[in-house]
């Protein structure tokens, strides 16, 4: 029982040819066979019916295979009974051989000389003939000992059909064909061996054969050996020693000069399954057996499993899954080592599994497996590539802002740090590394380059616009408000003075600016460029700043006219007492404002020499010129010899603006004249000083005569006091102050009814001094909301009350003048 599981006995083909596929696999894997790589060999039986082919493989292998009940036998062989008894092996049965060194399979076939089975069956007897040749290395020839040399030997059919179909095989295996010589008479072996060879020589000259092997020597496809039992029915002593011996011949039968010593094209054992399965199914489809043909499509199919296998088993792997996992989410340390062990494990075991395919086949299939591999892996490779390139990059960053910080220039440090992290990232490269894989980081290390010099780039733009920005307020501090108040004091020496203030400044910002660049490694042009930028801002300052004073330009010539007009030389409030000379003084305040004008028409930051303060004083100042030139040289938008860009004022605005301004002075002017002449009237009231005299000597006597008589006294006092009284009520001083004749006529018409008036009051009220000029503060009160603390002196431009204190405070002295 024991042997019978060992041998695991199992048909392979049944008796209608179909192939038992799972009978195979389970005996595979009972016998191990996967595991045996080249070493085994197999051996098969052919041989007439009933002619203990069972009997003997089961002597010789301790197989347990079924054999013919010796009792029942052939001696029925007629009836249609005994007919399945009689053929006791039908199809193709397996087993492995116990006990024997390398594994051996054995192959036992259904009898072969066609008696029991009909012209049908000749199809099974070849094709399992084929299969056997195909299949084996060994192969047994059963034959009576009495067909030797016989015409009708049982066995020759079964040897044309061996012939024949090894002619099939394209290329052949160089099968040994063990001759067993049963039954042996007395006639010893070597007597009986030449004439079977000669026999065998026969058959083999009458096959038909292919052109290509038309005169191949039988030994090129088989090696023939001879051996002779006795027979198991009458001497079994003697056959079983002699089966021991032959026994003895299948030890190590591969092995160079074994039996099989020089088979051919030996399909791997893992192989063996599928490669048999495949030849019975070209055998049954009558087509040629190619059996290198064959052995390559075995490889490829075997090898493909197993590399399948090989991929199925990675995609299971733990530690894979875990290092894919982590490569997820963050740099993996050691990930091109780890990866590069478990690839190598991988492909080592299909290298085992695979040894014995076709090289070929081998090498394609592990080429095509370690693709599959790395594209399987490459993913992963890549995720953590790119942790390695954006962690490099943040390092970088990180490294880079220090040694700013801590001073170092910006050319040197990113050089350095560019160096150190591009190098750093090399060696995180190679950690990474697939060993097998030969992939090529040179673009991840070409962006991380690209990166870090994008980064670099935009921390120097910064710094950049940085220090630009910082020398432009600096210049801006330093230029604006001097030039507002050098422009402010317009003279002759303003733009010399903005020149020479600019250019200082520039030249210190620039020398400034250019040592703040010089840690960044900044080429000529570039730098020059940003000089030049920094100058063009100096001087948009200044331009800027003149631009915004020349709009302001009217405020100012007011101003400055203002405070020209109304104090003197030493800065005291003029006093209109009549002796000054309004003329001049108001020439020489309009000459500097129109100097303030020119001035501030154009923008001199060149040293370009222009007219424009003869022209603006001929054209506006000097008006006894104005009728030589026939031309207005005003009438213009642009200056002469001033280009557009240069012009803060033009021309035409000049014009209106001098119009403007002096339009808005003029009121002060009149008004100054106003308290100069109103002034001197008070002054002159008095009769002249002859009169007096006259009437002091020509009156004495009328004189003495009233102090004489004191009723005379009261009668001139209550005189005085009506003449008096009329004198105020008529403004007889205010009448006259336009002139001798309308102050006549004026009072002419007042008078009759002021007396009236007069004497109707003067009883109820009596006299009550009233304020001086009533009349002219009509007028002011719809130019001022207040009359009653602003008096008609007050009275000046709106504009420029409002916007000028300085031209507010004259006014106010021009009242206090006129008041005194
Ligand atoms: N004369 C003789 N008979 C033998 C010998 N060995 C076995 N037999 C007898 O031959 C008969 C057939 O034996 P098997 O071993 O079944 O023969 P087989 O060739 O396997 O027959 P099939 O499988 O039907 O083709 C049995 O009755 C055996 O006893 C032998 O050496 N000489
Ligand atoms: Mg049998």
């Amino acid at each position: 029982m024991e042997q019978m599981d060992e041998c695991c006995s199992t048909q392979l083909i049944d008796g209608d040819g179909s192939f038992n596929v799972e009978g195979l696999a389970r005996f595979s894997k009972a016998v191990k066979l996967a595991e045996c790589g080249l070493s085994y060999a197999v051996v098969s039986i052919m041989g007439p019916q009933s002619s203990g082919k069972s009997t003997l493989l089961n002597h010789l292998f301790r197989t347990n295979f079924r054999e013919m009940d010796a009792f029942r036998g052939r001696q029925v062989a007629t009836s249609s009974f005994a007919d399945s008894m009689s053929q006791t092996t039908k199809g193709i049965w397996m087993a492995k051989c116990a006990d024997i060194e390398p594994c051996t399979l054995v192959m036992d076939l259904e009898g072969t000389d066609g008696r029991e089975r009909g012209e049908d069956d000749t199809a099974f007897e070849k094709q399992s003939a084929l299969f056997a040749l195909a299949v084996s290395d060994i192969v047994l020839i059963n034959m009576w000992c009495h067909d030797i040399g016989r015409e009708q030997a049982a066995n020759k059919p079964l040897l044309k059909t061996v012939f024949q179909v090894m002619m099939r095989l394209f290329s052949p295996r160089k099968t040994t064909l063990l001759f067993v010589i049963r039954d042996k008479t007395r006639t010893p072996l070597e007597n009986l061996e030449p004439v079977l060879r000669e026999d065998i020589q026969k058959i083999w000259d009458n096959v038909p054969k292919p052109q290509a092997h038309k005169d191949t020597p039988l030994s090129e496809f088989f090696n023939v050996e001879v051996t002779a039992l006795n027979s198991y029915e009458e001497k079994e002593e003697q056959f079983k020693e002699q089966v021991a011996a032959l026994r003895q011949r299948f030890y190590h039968s591969i092995a160079p000069g074994g039996l099989a010593g020089d088979r051919r094209a030996v399909v791997p054992a893992s192989g063996f399954s599928f490669s048999a399965q495949q030849i019975w199914k070209i055998i049954k489809e009558n087509k040629d057996l190619d059996l290198p043909a064959h052995k390559v499509m075995v490889a490829t199919v075997r090898c493909e499993e197993i590399a399948n296998e090989k991929f199925a088993q990675l995609v299971e792997n733990e530690e894979w899954c875990e290092l894919e996992e982590a490569a997820q989410s963050g740099l993996v340390s050691g990930f091109g080592k780890k990866l590069s062990l478990i690839l190598e494990e991988c492909l080592s075991e299909y290298d085992m599994e695979a040894i014995y395919f076709e090289e070929s086949v081998r090498n394609a299939k592990r080429q095509n497996l370690e693709t599959r591999l790395l594209q399987l892996i490459q993913p992963a490779y890549h995720s953590v590539l790119g942790h390695l390139r954006s962690k490099t990059l943040d390092d970088f960053k990180d490294a880079f802002e220090k040694a700013l910080k801590g001073g170092e220039a910006f050319a040197v440090a990113s050089h350095d740090c560019t160096q150190s992290f591009i190098a750093e990232f090399g060696k995180g490269c190679a950690d990474v590394a697939i060993k097998q894989a030969n992939w090529d980081a040179t673009k991840v290390r070409d962006k991380l380059h690209r990166d870090i010099e994008a980064h670099v780039d935009s921390v120097r733009a910064a710094k950049l616009s940085e220090i630009t920005a910082t020398y432009e307020g600096k210049l801006n501090k330093a230029l604006a408000e001097p030039v507002e108040s050098l422009l402010d004091a317009a003279s002759n020496e303003t733009w010399p003075s903005i020149r020479n203030l600019l250019q200082r400044e520039t030249k210190t910002a620039v020398s400034g600016f250019t040592g703040a660049l010089s840690g960044f490694d900044i080429n000529d042009s570039t730098l020059d460029e940003m000089v030049a930028n920094l100058e063009r801002y100096a001087r948009s300052v200044v331009e800027t700043k003149a631009r915004e004073e020349a709009g302001r330009v009217l405020i100012r010539m007011k101003d400055r006219f203002a405070t020209l007009f109304s104090r003197d030389s030493d800065s005291m409030p003029r006093v209109w007492t009549g002796k000054e000379d309004i003329r001049g003084i108001t020439k020489a305040a309009r000459t500097a404002s129109l100097k303030l004008l020119s001035v501030m028409a154009v923008l001199r930051l060149e040293e370009d020499a222009d007219s424009i303060e003869n022209t603006l004083a001929l054209a506006l100042v000097d008006t006894n010129n104005k009728k030589v030139t026939s031309v207005d040289p005003l009438a213009s938008s642009t200056w002469e010899e001033v280009s557009a860009e240069k012009t803060l004022i033009t021309p035409v605005q000049c014009k209106s603006l001098w119009r403007q301004f002096k339009t808005e002075t003029e009121y002060s002017v009149s008004q100054a004249i106003a308290a100069q002449e109103a002034n001197k009237r008070n002054n002159n009231w008095m009769p002249p000083p002859w009169a007096i005299l006259a009437l002091v000597v020509l009156g004495f006597n009328e004189f003495m005569t009233l102090l004489r008589n004191p009723l005379w006294l009261l009668v001139i006092f209550v005189g005085f006091l009506l003449v008096k009284a009329l004198w105020v009520q008529l403004d007889i001083s205010g009448e006259f102050r336009n002139g001798a004749l309308p102050g006549l006529l004026s009072l002419s018409t007042k008078f009759l009814p002021t007396v009236m008036n007069l004497l109707k009051k003067l009883a109820e009220e009596g006299q009550t001094p009233t304020a001086p000029a009533p009349q002219r503060q009509a007028p002011l009160e719809s130019n001022y909301g207040d009359s009653t603390q602003v008096n008609s002196d007050s009275a000046s431009s709106n504009i420029t009350s409002t916007e000028n204190g300085v031209e507010h405070s004259s006014s106010l002295r021009q009242r206090q003048v006129q008041m005194n």
